[in-house]
């Protein structure tokens, strides 16, 4: 049976390789999409879906393609989305932003930071009347924590008694403005006044340390029904948004960028590279072709799907 590092590494690595695929094809014009890379942040989202049933709730933000791929989402459905294919996840109407896929329990994403939150709160509430013991988890940038909904969803949640998992994957960046210059609290810490239980994890790069944390937070979720929130320190190695490095940009810098590198098991453990690499490339290569393959949507798609 292959083991637990091994099965963790290998979603992880393959995350990196399709956006490594996706800046490949970038240049091309042939993703009808912006992108938010999580090139650096994969292991957060693989420690937390890796204890996740496909009927726990995930909700995340505009930088999605992590979880819809840990969540257990389908990659040709994927790639045909970013191409604005019919194919695509949600018929090449959605694009990277606002990826979904409810038959894993990948419920949304959305380019409004915050405004997903809620969403997963509302899903708690559901769940909690309708006895269903299912966890519903929130993830989102430190930036996120800014915004009133944040601190209305973690009140809520406290008060109501909800079953929800907040993520912070605090990255230290919104955009271009680091974390110091924009707020003054710890979010891990700030969250307790709310009276919900809460952790910090500094290694945002080890999957196995955060694949356990998050283990434990879930059994005690399902058990309590209470709300908690993680915070998980990582880097963001990608221009916000786009493909490109920024590091030569004044606003962060480079040693930070070689810090995380050194110990990021993606670019350090080579064995394990070339064991899986043949594998996912070529399931990436047949997912890119089912992209190309696909149509555009019909005229008469334009107003189907709508409010
Ligand atoms: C409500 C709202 N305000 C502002 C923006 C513009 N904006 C897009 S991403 C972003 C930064 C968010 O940072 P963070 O939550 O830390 O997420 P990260 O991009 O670092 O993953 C901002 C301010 C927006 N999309 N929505
Ligand atoms: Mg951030």
């Amino acid at each position: 049976m292959i083991s637990l590092y091994k099965n963790l590494f290998y979603q992880s690595l393959r995350i990196r390789m399709v956006e490594e695929k996706i800046i490949e094809i970038y240049p091309s014009d042939k993703i009808q999409s912006p992108v938010h890379l999580s090139i650096g942040q994969e292991a957060v989202a693989v420690g937390i879906c890796n204890n996740l049933l496909k009927t726990d709730l995930l909700y995340s933000s505009y930088r999605s393609h992590a979880y819809y791929l840990a969540k257990g989402a389908n990659l040709n459905k994927m790639f045909a989305e970013l191409y604005g294919k019919v194919t695509g996840c949600g018929k090449g109407k959605a694009g990277s932003m606002h990826l979904a896929e409810k038959s894993v329990g990948f419920m949304g994403s959305s380019a409004v930071v915050a405004s997903t939150i809620s969403h997963a709160v509302g899903s708690a509430l559901a769940s909690k009347r309708l006895n269903k013991n299912q966890v519903c988890v929130a993830t989102f940038g430190d930036g996120a924590s800014e915004e009133g909904s944040y601190h209305e969803s973690l009140n809520f949640a406290s008060v109501f008694k909800l079953p929800v998992l907040f993520v912070c994957e605090n990255n230290g960046l919104a955009i271009h403005s680091t974390i110091d210059q924009r707020h003054s609290y710890k979010i891990h810490e700030h969250a307790k006044s709310y009276n919900l239980k809460s952790t910090y994890i500094e290694e945002g790069y080890d999957f196995m340390k955060i694949n356990s944390l998050i283990s434990e937070t879930i059994n005690e979720i399902k058990l309590t029904g209470l709300p908690q929130v993680v915070e998980i320190k990582t880097y963001r190695y990608k221009e916000h948004v786009g493909i490109g490095d920024d590091h030569h940009v004044p606003y962060r810098s480079s040693k930070d960028f070689d810090n995380w590198k050194s110990v990021d098991p993606l670019i350090q453990d080579k064995t394990l590279i070339n064991e899986f690499s043949e594998k996912i490339n070529a399931e990436i290569e047949a997912a890119v072709n089912f992209a190309e393959q696909s149509e555009f949507p019909a005229d008469s798609e334009l107003f189907t799907d709508i409010y």
